[in-house]
C-alpha cells in the first residue's frame, strides 16, 4: 500500500518516509484534502476530527507539540502558534530562572482503516537547550536535547534524530499494526 499523508509540512513528510521505508512502506503527500484541525488540549482529538470527517483508507495525519514541564505542557498543541509568534528564544526567555528544562516532544498519528481512525502515538523525552543550535531539521529542533545525549536534534542531522525522535516512534507503531493485519 502507499499511505496518503494529509500535510503541508515538507520536513514531517521526508522523516515520516525515511522512517517507514525501512518496512517497505512508501507515504506519499495528499495535498488535495484539507487538514481541518480543531482547537484542543488534545492531539490525540485534534487527529481524530481531522481524520473521522472524510475516513478515506490509508489517508494518515499527524499533529504535534512540545511540552514544556515547567511550563505545565505549554505550547503543547499549540506549538507551531508559539513557534510562528513569539519563536524559539521567545519560548527560552520564558525558561529564563527555571533550573528545571524538562520537555518532551509527542506525536499522534492517526490512519483510516475500514473506515475507521486508529492512532499510534510517540514521545522522546529530553530538555531544552539554553541557546538554539544546529541547523537541521525544523521548527523547535534547535532546542531540543533529547535524553541520554547532549545535541540538539538540529545538530544531530536526520537519522540520528529518525532514530529517537517522537515521530519516529509513532509511525513505528503504525508500521508494526500494519505488518501485524498483513
Ligand atoms: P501539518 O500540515 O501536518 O499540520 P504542522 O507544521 O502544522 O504540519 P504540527 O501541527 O504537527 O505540524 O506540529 C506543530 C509544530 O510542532 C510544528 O510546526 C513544529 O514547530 C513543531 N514540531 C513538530 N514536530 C517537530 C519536530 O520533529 N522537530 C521540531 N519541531 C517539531
Ligand atoms: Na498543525
Amino acid at each position: 500500500v502507499t499511505l496518503r499523508f494529509v500535510t503541508r509540512n515538507q520536513h514531517k513528510l521526508k522523516e515520516a518516509t525515511s522512517i517507514l521505508s525501512q518496512y517497505g512502506i512508501s507515504i506519499v503527500m495528499e495535498n488535495s484534502i484539507n487538514k481541518v484541525e480543531i482547537q484542543s488540549d488534545s492531539l490525540e482529538e485534534i487527529v481524530n476530527y481531522a481524520l473521522r470527517l472524510n475516513c478515506v483508507d490509508w489517508l494518515v495525519v499527524e499533529d504535534d507539540g512540545l511540552f514544556v514541564d515547567s511550563l505545565n505542557g505549554f505550547p503543547g498543541p499549540y506549538s507551531e502558534y508559539v513557534y510562528r509568534t513569539i519563536g524559539l528564544r521567545g519560548l527560552l526567555r520564558l525558561l529564563q530562572g527555571s533550573r528545571d528544562r524538562g520537555a518532551y516532544f509527542k506525536s499522534v498519528v492517526g490512519l483510516c482503516i475500514n473506515n475507521e481512525v486508529k492512532l499510534f502515538t510517540g514521545i522522546v523525552k529530553g530538555r531544552l537547550s539554553e541557546e538554539p543550535r544546529g541547523s537541521s531539521g525544523f521548527g523547535y529542533d534547535p532546542v531540543f536535547i533529547p535524553e541520554g545525549y547532549d545535541l540538539t536534534f538540529a545538530e544531530m542531522g536526520e537519522d540520528l534524530k529518525n532514530k529517537l525522535s517522537h515521530r519516529s516512534r509513532a509511525f513505528n507503531n503504525l508500521a508494526t499494526y500494519l505488518t501485524r493485519i498483513n
